[in-house]
């Protein structure tokens, strides 16, 4: 397949961009590099020492003999240069990725949550007009979230895969309907997710776009079979308090010794995928298609569901790492019950790698490997939801170990 992927410089785009390259398949890379630059404007750095783009394409040929694109085209705002690429690559799918994906960033201050819905919604909005406009059939294959669903809304009732059938009351009866689930947001960035859903249903209802959703859930882990094979490759490791997730986050602040950040009581449950389980998973819904006139398909990417106090209580007893409970800059609920459903997923072959000690070995070897790039002013997170929410103050100031850094983000 020719597969154009958007925000392929990304944590999840550059594993997939690998795999299915290895796979055979024809990739072009479009990015406009934003994630490296808000790093720049964090002052902070990927933990793993990721080298320019064009750098990472020429290790890739020479690692795999495979060439892969780039066009450098910010989504949200080049309109004609998007539309130009497809009508020049006739691609048969587009991959999703390019979004502002921090839900803490997106909290951070009036400019990032502007910045983030214009960014999101406006991406999101211009590749389904510019399909439409040119013609081009390719199939979208979009990266949303678990977090379209809320937390909680349901009780014990597992989450259904983007669908739920409801009745409505009327005076001849009740009338069945099957409505998207109702969306239920807990942060701008997620909130920008729920709106991408209303843009997907309206064009393949109007427009016959083929549209595959898939609501993933925290991805962990770094590397992959092709992200491995040579440094020049490796996938970025985000650890900071805004784009830091929680597995990853714990597990980097287990090899460097730092506490790990429990927010509130941990009671807080959530969805989790491996990376390697991402990129397959994008395989298999690249293969799987809805036909043209069908309603989006929302496919549930997630293999496993974890409290966050019980992850920090099990890399602590492997580990010896302390946990710290801090105030959680958020507002979420203190606790949740979260009960999913992935048949589909299952039913077309995914076998899903599950939380195991090799596994994390795996994410603490690779953080302890490059500790000295880690800056300890960055761990605690602290965009809060709302003015005047308490945050921690840093934990430590030092990694044992380590040479001193010289400078935010850059070697020691
Ligand atoms: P990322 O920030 O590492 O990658 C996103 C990429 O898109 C970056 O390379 C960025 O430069 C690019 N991009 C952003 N806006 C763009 C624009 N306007 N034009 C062109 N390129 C643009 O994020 P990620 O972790 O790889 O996540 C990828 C997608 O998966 C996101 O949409 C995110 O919402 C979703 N997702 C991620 C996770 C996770 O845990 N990382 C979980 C669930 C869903
Ligand atoms: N948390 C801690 N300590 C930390 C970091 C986080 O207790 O040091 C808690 C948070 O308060 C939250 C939970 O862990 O309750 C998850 O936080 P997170 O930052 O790991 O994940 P989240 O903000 O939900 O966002 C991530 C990705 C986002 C994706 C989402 C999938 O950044 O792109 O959409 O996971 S999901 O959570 O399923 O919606």
């Amino acid at each position: 397949m020719r597969v154009l992927v958007l925000g392929g410089d990304g944590f999840c785009g550059w594993p997939t961009s690998l795999y299915l390259s290895d796979r055979g398949h024809d990739i072009t890379i479009l990015d406009n590099l934003s994630r490296r630059k808000i790093d720049i404007d964090l002052e902070v750095d990927s933990l793993t020492p990721i080298v320019p783009l064009g750098d990472r394409i020429k290790a890739w040929r020479a690692v795999s003999g495979r060439d892969i694109g780039f066009v450098h085209v910010d989504l949200a705002t080049e309109y004609d240069r998007l539309a130009a690429l497809l009508t020049e690559l006739q691609p048969d799918a587009v991959v999703h990725f390019a979004e502002q994906r921090a839900a803490p960033y997106s909290m951070r201050s009036q400019q990032t949550k502007r910045y983030t819905v214009d960014n999101n919604v406006r991406a999101t909005h211009n590749l389904l007009t510019a399909l439409t406009d040119t013609g081009v059939q390719a199939a979208v294959v979009h990266l949303g979230t678990m977090g379209v669903y809320g937390y909680g809304w349901s009780g014990s009732a597992p989450i259904p895969e983007g669908y739920l059938t409801v009745k409505v009351p009327t005076p001849d009866g009740d009338l069945e309907r099957e409505i998207l689930h109702p969306a239920n947001p807990g942060s701008v960035y997620h909130m920008t997710k729920t709106l991408d859903q209303l843009l997907f249903a309206f064009y393949a209802k109007n427009d016959g776009l083929r549209i595959t959703d898939l609501h993933q859930g925290i991805v962990w882990g770094t590397q992959t079979n092709q992200t491995i094979g040579d440094e020049r490759l490796i996938n970025r490791f985000d650890y900071d308090g805004d784009y830091g997730t929680v597995l990853n986050r714990f597990l980097m602040q287990a090899a460097i010794g730092h506490p790990l950040t429990v927010h509130g009581t941990g009671g807080q449950t959530r969805a989790f995928i491996h990376i390697k389980d991402t990129v397959r998973c994008i395989e298999i819904a690249l293969s799987n298609p809805p036909q043209a006139g069908e309603k989006p398909l929302v496919l549930n990417q997630m293999t496993e569901t974890h409290r966050v106090l019980d992850l920090a209580k099990l890399i602590s007893d492997i580990t010896g790492a302390d946990i710290a409970y801090l105030p959680n800059p958020r507002r979420e609920a203190e606790e949740n019950e979260l009960i999913v459903r992935n048949d589909q997923f299952l039913a077309l072959g995914l076998e899903p790698t599950t939380l195991s000690e090799g596994l994390l070995s795996e994410v603490t070897d690779i953080a302890d490997r490059y500790r000295h790039r880690a800056d300890l002013r960055k761990i605690i997170a602290r965009s809060v939801w709302k003015a005047g929410m308490e945050t921690s103050d840093d934990l430590m100031t030092e990694v044992a170990g380590a040479p001193a850094r010289s400078a935010p983000g850059g070697e020691a």
